[in-house]
């Protein structure tokens, strides 16, 4: 292998490397439940990289004490002040919906 050859094949590790070392890192989304619902209502994250939802339920005065995200099986309570950390990965890019326990109140989370 001569120096030009090496210096290739570095160059690809480093590439791949750092690809994988993108994927690998999480998208932090912070999102609140106010009287108006799920604020902001409407996020964005990319495909194929770990989101982490940090959710947190600022008011008495709404139904969303939950958050629902039927296709990731995601069900989880908001307790009132408390800040709820929800992960999952989108493989793929799309739209996913999410609500309140009883679909009234709705988010959205668009995928990359
Ligand atoms: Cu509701």
């Amino acid at each position: 292998m001569n120096t030009r050859t090496l210096a290739m094949a570095v160059l690809a590790m480093l590439v791949v490397g750092c690809s994988s070392a993108d994927a690998a890192r999480e998208q932090r989304v912070k999102i609140a439940v106010t009287e108006k619902g799920f604020v902001p209502a409407v996020v964005t994250v990319q495909s194929g990289r770990p989101v982490t939802l940090l959710v947190t339920r600022r008011t008495d005065r709404t139904c969303a004490t939950e958050l629902v995200l039927k296709t990731h099986g995601i069900h989880e309570k908001l307790p009132l002040g408390k800040t709820v950390v929800i992960r999952f990965t989108p493989e793929r890019p799309g739209t996913l919906d999410y609500a309140c326990g009883m679909g009234m109140i709705k988010g959205k989370i668009v995928v990359r």
